[in-house]
């Protein structure tokens, strides 16, 4: 049997060693540096509010077991989870329609929860000011975790299974055999281990650097505080109960609040961030009994008593009696961070987990230690999501700082980091930057989303008589009508699309073509000149990303990817014989697209760019006048026309030179919102947004793409895999006007039923459509209502793609 050694006896050791031993890896040895249970560590006094609704589904989910799990623990002290309840409230117009679109993620989810009027929240609360809200958030599942408890009770329970829990030692290195851990090294001696669990909170960043490890995370200090007696809570809870009351969240002054007994708990997110210095902290609190306890910076608490007075007035009696800054940590973008080290294996992490989520990021580890993939779609808490530069410590503590300024906020679905921005820029960024872009960011590129150059083909748009849909104020931030008209645009005319980020790989060598016929479910293994659309999956048949792989040379390989994690797949299973190349940086791409893309690109080109000259899904190296190109015949847009690749040297020359070319024919520079609405309309998923490794390919629509008469990785799984249930399917709204921008419940005969993923304003039809999933029995033409903020909104489900089922705009 496999040994294991989890570093760190927080809620997450200790829940994760229940997990191993409950799954039968039972040599399992937790050890701490601290004593036992309240190590010291944040879990020793968290406050242990569980707020479970999440607008990441996996987030919610995590939080949902944790609630699960602890319900049904037993501590002789007492209950490790009272369910309370949980409560937020409104005091702006803008919190309360947040609560509604918050209620939809509740439900999209599965969590039960009602908005409520002033009132109804004054009975549940009656601490409350009525008059200050505008209404709640109300979910009866949530409540209160007694984290210590919870810890002990999961700890007791894996050491019943054979467990051992070493207090009192350290873990001082990481020992290993070049390839994996073999061991821990302890001032008492060697631990020898299979398996290493790095569970060690805050200070896991620290620890993991020794191995080579980046953790994006930063401890943070953050203000927790206890009030006096308050006398409308005398008599209410008993000792033992501790709180009646919901748990409550203020979150328009950045505060939260819990009873404890006759007194109330305050937690504040109001103060400036406060980075903890890991290397003055270690050596400050060596010998203290609390090192996640910092003083009390009472002037920073101030305004937070204020505004926590004037929603509970109860307060103004009262003062705080007990408080200090506790430490936690903070992600660049909230999530915790979760799995195996690449180049060394059976070194795994499970950090930055609240205790909120404490359970649920156990049970996925033990999964995916034990059985080899989580049975929940992890990839936003991967450990190999970040690129390269969001793994600078100045990138990361400045990113996570905002996300603890943030952690409150309303934040808008493309509201996008404001700090260090700028830092991946393509090669047709200054001609972007003219052109008026207004600039998305994703994976530290600058991508432009609409371009103020084109706001007279608005204009036109409305003079021809179409319409331009009249969004409300939320869902038209980040947004403008003139993306309308670059996507109409591009379909009646050409447009040209920065692919710069796109994810590209290079995989070459004698081993190559086997290396991806068994990595990927489509036969790549074709002609030179070969353009394949293939999927990547899990062991269990889940899609963890699709690719195009593009056969440039008997062994060479230019494959187009979503995300870091694809890099980090391919890598693991990389065999000697081949060779992964990052290329994305060095190179970028032009997409030119629409009915008029032939007209301008081909006179620039030496070679036969006609239908049959150079066929649908073909690549080709070759030249656009004196620019040596490698160009696709793909379109994610679903037109005419062509990836084009060059060497980042090349790509002002490309570009003015498609610019200037394409002028005759009208050519304009178009953005992501007009890409987003044409990929919907023509029937393509975007990976992570409409689908995950918690999808199979039929229930995604890409069976497709699978070719069952070679061996892949997944296809095992996939042979024994059932019908799926859900499904994806495009759904056209009846309004023009509707928006929706993801996430929102989607009701059949009045039952919440599923989810959008992603939605575009169809500029071909005039009508918005998304993606969501549904149950099978699902038939085109079937009638659904989608929750928008609290609005209903009618949509039908429509056959698949929307536009241009016969492929005649990209096959000619
Ligand atoms: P920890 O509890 O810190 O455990 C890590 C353990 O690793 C420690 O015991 C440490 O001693 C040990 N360790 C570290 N290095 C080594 C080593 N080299 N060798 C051996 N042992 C080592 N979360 C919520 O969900 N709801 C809340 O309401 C909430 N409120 C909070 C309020 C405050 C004031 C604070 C500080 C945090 C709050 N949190 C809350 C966050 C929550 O407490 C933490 O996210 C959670 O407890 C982290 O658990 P952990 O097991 O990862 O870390
Ligand atoms: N271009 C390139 N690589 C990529 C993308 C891209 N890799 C990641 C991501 N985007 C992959 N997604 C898609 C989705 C659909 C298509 C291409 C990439 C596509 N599908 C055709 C279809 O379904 O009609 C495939 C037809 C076929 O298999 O013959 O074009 O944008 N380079």
């Amino acid at each position: 049997m496999p040994k294991v050694v989890v570093i760190g006896a927080g809620i997450v050791g200790t829940s994760l060693a229940d997990e191993l031993t409950a799954r039968g890896w039972t040599d399992v040895t937790v050890v701490d540096r601290g004593p036992l249970f309240a190590t010291g560590g944040s879990t020793s006094h968290a406050p242990g509010l569980v707020f479970q609704t999440n607008p990441s589904k996996t987030m919610t989910a995590f939080a949902r077991y944790t609630v699960e799990k602890f319900n049904s623990l037993q501590h002789p002290g007492g209950w490790a989870f009272n369910p309370v309840g949980g409560l937020e409230v409104a005091t702006t117009a803008e919190r309360w329609a947040d609560l509604h679109r918050k209620a939809g993620w509740a439900q999209s989810w599965g969590i039960e929860g009602r908005l409520l009027t002033p009132a109804e929240c004054a009975v549940l609360h009656p601490l409350i000011d009525r008059e200050q809200i505008l209404g709640g958030f109300h979910t009866q599942a949530d409540g209160l975790a007694k984290a210590l408890r919870a810890a002990e009770a999961q700890a007791r329970r894996a050491e019943a299974r054979g467990a051992t829990l070493l207090p009192h030692t350290e873990v001082l290195g990481i020992l290993d055999n070049g390839e994996r851990v073999t061991g821990v090294r302890t001032a008492a001696g060697v631990l020898d281990a299979d398996v290493v669990v790095c569970a060690a909170g805050f200070w896991g960043a620290q620890f993991a650097k020794q191995v080579g490890l980046v953790l994006p995370l930063v401890p943070m200090a953050h203000q927790y505080a206890r009030t006096g007696q308050i006398a409308e809570l005398v008599g209410r809870n008993t000792e033992l109960a501790e709180a009646g009351l919901p748990i409550l969240r203020h979150q328009d002054q950045d505060l939260y609040f819990r009873e404890h007994v006759d007194r109330l708990g305050i937690g504040s997110y109001a103060h400036k961030p406060m980075p903890v210095d890991m290397s003055t902290l270690l050596a400050d609190t060596a010998a203290e009994a609390m090192p996640s306890m910092l003083p009390f910076t009472e002037e920073d608490f101030a305004p937070a008593w204020e505004a926590a007075a004037k929603l509970i007035p109860a307060l103004d009696d009262s003062k705080v009696e007990e408080a200090f800054n506790g430490i936690f940590s903070f992600t660049p973008d909230g999530f915790s961070i979760m799995g195996e080290h690449r180049e060394l294996r059976g070194f795994w992490v499970a950090e930055a987990v609240w205790v909120t989520h404490s359970a649920g990021v156990a049970r996925a580890t033990a999964e995916w230690i034990i059985d080899g993939t989580p049975s929940v779609d992890t990839h936003e808490c991967d450990l190999y999501r970040f690129e390269d530069v969001a793994r600078s410590p100045k990138f990361f503590l400045q990113t996570s700082s905002q996300a603890f300024v943030e952690v409150y906020d309303v934040i808008h679905p493309h509201q996008y980091r404001t700090a260090l921005r700028g830092l991946r820029t393509s090669p047709f960024h200054a001609r972007h930057t003219e052109l008026g872009a207004f600039f998305f960011e994703g994976g530290g590129w600058e991508r432009p989303a609409w371009f103020e150059s084109n706001a007279a083909l608005t204009d036109r748009l409305v003079d021809d008589g179409l319409a331009v849909p009249a969004r409300d104020d939320w869902a038209s931030r980040f947004w403008s009508p003139i993306s309308v008209a670059e996507a109409r645009w591009t379909r009646e005319h050409v447009a040209m699309y920065d692919m710069t980020p796109l994810t590209r790989y290079e995989v070459s060598g004698p081993g190559a073509a086997a290396f991806l016929q068994r990595m990927t479910t489509n036969n790549v293994d074709k002609r030179v000149g070969s353009v394949t659309y293939t999927l990547l999956l899990d062991d269990a048949g889940g899609i963890r990303s699709d690719l195009t792989v593009a056969r440039l040379a008997p062994d060479t390989f230019q494959v187009g990817a979503n995300s870091p994690m694809d890099f980090d797949w391919l890598s693991r299973h990389k065999p000697a014989d081949v060779t992964l190349r990052d290329i994305t940086g060095g190179t970028c791409c032009l997409g030119v697209w629409g009915p008029a893309a032939r007209d301008v690109v081909a006179p620039l080109c030496p070679d036969d760019l006609s239908h049959k000259g150079f066929p649908y899904f073909r690549a080709l190296h070759t030249y656009l006048d004196a620019i040596p190109v490698t160009m696709m015949r793909v379109s994610y847009v679903g037109e005419l026309g062509w990836e084009i690749y060059t060497s980042a040297e090349y790509g002002s020359a490309l570009w003015d030179l498609i610019a200037d070319a394409g002028a005759a024919h009208g050519i304009i520079p178009a953005g992501r919102i007009a890409f987003n609405s044409l990929r919907i309309e023509k029937g393509y998923r975007s990976w992570g947004t409409d689908m995950t490794a918690e999808h199979r390919p039929a229930a995604a629509g890409l069976d497709f793409a699978v070719r069952l008469d070679k061996d892949f990785v997944g296809k095992s799984a996939l042979e024994a895999a059932p019908e799926p249930q859900m499904v994806l399917r495009s759904i056209v709204f009846d309004d023009p006007d509707a928006a929706v921008l993801g996430k929102e419940p989607v009701f059949l005969d009045g039952e919440c039923a599923g989810y959008v993923t992603s939605a575009g304003y169809s500029a071909t039809i005039g009508a918005t459509i998304a993606y969501a999933w549904l149950p099978a029995r699902v038939n085109v033409g079937d009638a659904v209502r989608v929750d928008y903020r609290g609005a209903t909104l009618t949509a039908v489900v429509h056959a698949e793609p929307v536009v241009d089922p016969e492929m005649t705009r990209i096959r000619r």
